[in-house]
């Protein structure tokens, strides 16, 4: 509850966005059950609506968002050799202010309503709507917009500023950069969210004006404003995907990524030409011929770095010696429907394709395929190959491949008769359809498609829960290229006990391998002296995961999957090779804290007060975050002094801090 450590809020964002992965994927199942057959009943008009517009926010906000947000929490300090983020107890104040954002919205569920106006929440529709459902919708988003806002600072930071010497911008992992982008664009598209949901919010608290078209707003306002936040946000979502898929490839391929170069430069290219294709989703709006084929124009344009992308990923696959794990099928997996989805994206660029497509499941098809296709494969991918890093075990690749292969078929069963069903003319958003229309097969044909998916999610659940038993393996199991595979696994919560000192881009490839006279890869007989002295350091960090639990027991109470990385009174004592007594560095790290916590909690019971316009609570949630808030500040952030000759005496940190003081 107190940690402030990168890995384990890493881990709480991916666990939870797991568990709303779950409940977003049982409201879709909910939607099929219900489009299974025509004119059904299984759900009501309003059901459905509330069901498929917290299906859409879940996924996008709830899911995909924090689970990458949750990688990169984990990964970029240790691919860039760094000991935390720059501000951790930020970190954790993301954390639980997305946790509240992610309770707040579901609460409505229990208050009288969900929210019923789409993911998208057009106003002026959403603007009239009567009930609660709209202002938790609008509430719950401004809560999680803090929580990402939060994130993509400290995250941009922490690249900028602590990378280990030598790790010059083009020496990054290829993760890291497309995190870099994503959350840039998320620096930069929140605030423009933000706004228009505080325009909304005046509008249905207040009685404001600003999106009443009868008193002479704009009806378009709205639109303009959502999908200049709404289109980036799609890259937000991929972007981080491709980076798991550009780190996966190459391990597997035996190759280095091919052009890596370029590969960075399409992800920044991507993330600028993403601004300027907004108005694509706006076509059928009537803003004009020139606005329509500028859009167009911009949107056929995005597709360039996109497929220069893909060119780069099957580049590196070629000739490679590919090794079929399940990380690598995933990735695979990732590039062919990101692939279809990228191209029917295409078909939406021209203007009459679009004007016939809108609003059918020709659409629905489209961004499954891209988010669906996209960010869930390439994430899951990113998942088994981590794996190992997280817990010092691997998830078995039998059960993998059943999970890959079920969710294959399943996805493309499921999403695949979408295309022809917006051909035939099926309109999307609708809770049901009259029998007679030619629709019944293919619709039935989905609905199997995404139990097929459910079960290849079990299957998943099944493969993390038997791996709890299975055997630790070696800290480097894939023969990887990055640093964060040059250390423990887990990582100690120091992550380095020695910064790097990076001399090329995959470092850690460099310290294995050497080239012979042929070019080829040949192991090097003599390790760099760094790598000896790491790998002296893991073996005795294996067993400190595997003993027993400190007897501080500070982390008792955390999740065991990095409960044991602190090392603190571990007193299996200095046994490795690596004292040379050359270490000059002193490791601090900062101390737990509630306050992060306790103030976040301050602005779901803020956002309630305003919703029910009852002052006194609104009160109490801003007196709350603002006392909580200094306190926090108030409070020292670094442990107390005198723990400090405690550790010196026991634990192989010992000579750390002794050469320093
Ligand atoms: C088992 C897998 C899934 C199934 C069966 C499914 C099915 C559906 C259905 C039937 C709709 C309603 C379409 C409409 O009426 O317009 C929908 C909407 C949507 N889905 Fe999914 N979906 C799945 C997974 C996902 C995932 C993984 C994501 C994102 C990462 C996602 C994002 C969305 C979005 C953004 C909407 C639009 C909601 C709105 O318009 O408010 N879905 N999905
Ligand atoms: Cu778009």
């Amino acid at each position: 509850m107190t940690t402030v450590d990168h890995k384990k809020i890493g881990i709480m964002y991916s666990v939870t966005a797991f568990i709303f992965f779950i409940i977003g994927g049982v409201e879709a199942l909910m939607l099929r059950v219900q489009l299974g057959t025509p004119d059904s009943t299984f759900l009501s008009a309003e059901a459905y609506n509330q069901i498929f517009t917290m299906h859409g926010t879940t996924m996008i906000f709830l899911v995909v968002m924090p689970l990458s947000a949750g990688l990169a929490n984990y990964l970029l300090p240790l691919m860039v050799g760094a000991r935390d983020v720059a501000f951790p107890r930020l970190n954790a104040f993301g954390f639980w202010v997305f946790l509240a954002g992610g309770l707040f919205m579901y609460s409505s569920f229990f208050l009288g309503g969900a929210p019923n106006g789409g993911w998208f929440g057009y106003a002026p529709l959403s603007r009239l709507t009567p009930g609660h459902n709209m202002d938790y919708w609008v509430f719950g988003l401004q809560i999680l917009g803090i929580a990402s806002l939060t994130g993509a600072i400290n995250l941009i930071v922490t690249v900028i500023n602590l990378r280990a010497p030598g790790m010059t911008l083009f020496r990054m992992p290829i993760f890291v950069w497309m995190s870099l982008v994503a959350q840039f664009l998320l620096l930069f598209a929140l605030p423009v969210i933000t706004v228009a949901l505080f325009l909304l919010m005046f509008d249905r608290q207040f009685g404001a004006n600003f999106f009443n078209a009868q008193a002479g707003a704009d009806p378009l306002l709205w639109q303009h404003l959502f999908w200049l936040f709404g289109h980036p946000e799609v890259y937000i979502l991929i972007l981080p995907a491709m980076g798991v898929v550009s780190e996966i490839l190459p391990v597997f391929s035996r190759k280095p990524l091919f052009g890596y170069q370029v590969m960075v430069i399409s992800g920044i290219a991507i993330g600028f030409i993403g601004w300027g294709v907004w108005a694509h989703h706006m076509f059928a709006t009537g803003i004009g011929p020139v606005a329509t084929s500028a859009f167009s124009a911009s949107t056929m344009f995005i597709a360039v770095p996109t497929g220069v992308k893909i060119f780069n990923w099957l580049s590196t696959m070629w000739k490679g010696k590919i090794r079929a794990t399940s990380p690598m099928l995933f990735a695979v997996g990732f590039v062919t429907m990101f692939t279809i989805g990228g191209l029917s994206g295409v078909t939406h660029a021209i203007v009459p394709h679009d004007t016939q497509q809108t609003d059918t499941y020709y659409i629905v098809a489209h961004f499954h395929y891209v988010l669906f296709g996209g960010s869930i494969f390439g994430l899951f991918g990113g998942i088994y190959y981590w794996w190992p890093k997280f817990t010092g075990k691997l998830l078995s690749e039998t059960l993998g491949k059943w999970q890959f292969w079920l969710m294959l078929a399943g996805f493309n069963l499921t999403f695949g008769p979408f295309h022809i069903l917006g051909l035939q003319g099926m309109p999307r958003r609708v809770y049901t359809y009259p029998d007679g229309m030619g629709w019944n097969f293919w619709n039935m044909a989905a609905t199997v498609g995404s139990f097929m998916i459910a079960l290849a999610v079990l299957v998943f659940m099944v493969n993390v829960w038997k791996a709890r038993k299975s055997p630790l393996v070696p800290e480097d199991p894939w023969d990887s290229r990055t640093l964060e595979w040059s250390i423990p696994s887990p990582p100690p919560e120091y992550n380095f006990a020695k910064i790097p000192v990076v001399t090329a881009r995959d470092d850690w490839w460099h310290q294995k391998y050497e080239e012979d006279e042929n070019g080829r890869a040949v192991r090097r007989k003599e390790m760099a002296p760094d790598v000896v002295a790491l790998l002296g350091r893991r073996s005795s960090a294996v067993a400190v995961a595997d003993g027993p639990p400190p007897p501080g027991g500070e982390g008792a109470g955390d999740e065991a999957t990095t409960g044991t990385g602190s090392g603190e009174g571990d007193d299996t004592g200095d046994h490795t090779g690596d004292h040379t007594g050359d270490h000059t560095e002193h490791i601090h790290m900062p101390s737990p804290s509630y306050w992060p916590l306790v103030s976040s909690l301050g602005l779901p019971v803020l956002s309630y007060g305003l919703i029910y316009q009852y002052l006194p609570v609104s009160v109490l949630g801003g007196l709350w975050i603002l006392g909580s808030l200094y306190a926090w500040a108030l409070e020292p952030s670094t442990a107390p002094e005198e723990p400090e000759p405690e550790l010196s005496s026991s634990t192989e940190l010992a000579p750390v801090s002794q050469g320093t003081d």
